[in-house]
């Protein structure tokens, strides 16, 4: 092998380290978590931008109260066309370009997962 060979090699290496990074660690630090904000009659709102992903990629939120969940999708990249909430039983189309919201109680603490359709995008809702 040449000097080329390894650069290639390297690389290679390289970009499966970032995709790997990308879909398996990236988003995934609660840390990050947004806040949803909520006005005098106690509902819940935040507004997640879907872009290649959602960001915040994790929201905090209050159990029992009513929580208002903006998508803001501003692509339109068949990825994230639909969005998926599991344990809401909430599957949801999101026009290109506009703000969709889904309304929901979360009335149990925990980490649930919403995802795109095919699983690939994901954020995490945290209720306590
Ligand atoms: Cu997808």
């Amino acid at each position: 092998m040449n000097g080329t060979d390894w650069l290639v090699l390297a690389g290679g290496a390289a970009a499966i380290a970032w995709v790997n990074w990308y879909f398996f660690v990236a988003g995934r630090h609660p840390a990050a978590a947004a806040t949803a904000s909520s006005n005098a009659g106690q509902v819940q709102e935040v507004t997640i931008a879907v872009r290649g992903g959602y960001s915040p990629a994790a929201v905090r939120v209050r159990r029992g109260a009513p929580l208002r969940l903006h998508f803001d999708r501003q692509e339109t990249s068949g990825c994230s066309e639909e969005v998926v909430l599991p344990a809401f039983g909430i599957r949801k189309f999101l026009p290109a370009h506009q703000t969709t919201t889904i309304e929901l109680r979360p009335d149990t603490s925990g980490s649930f997962e919403f995802t795109c359709g095919m699983g690939m995008l994901r954020g995490r809702l945290i209720v306590e």
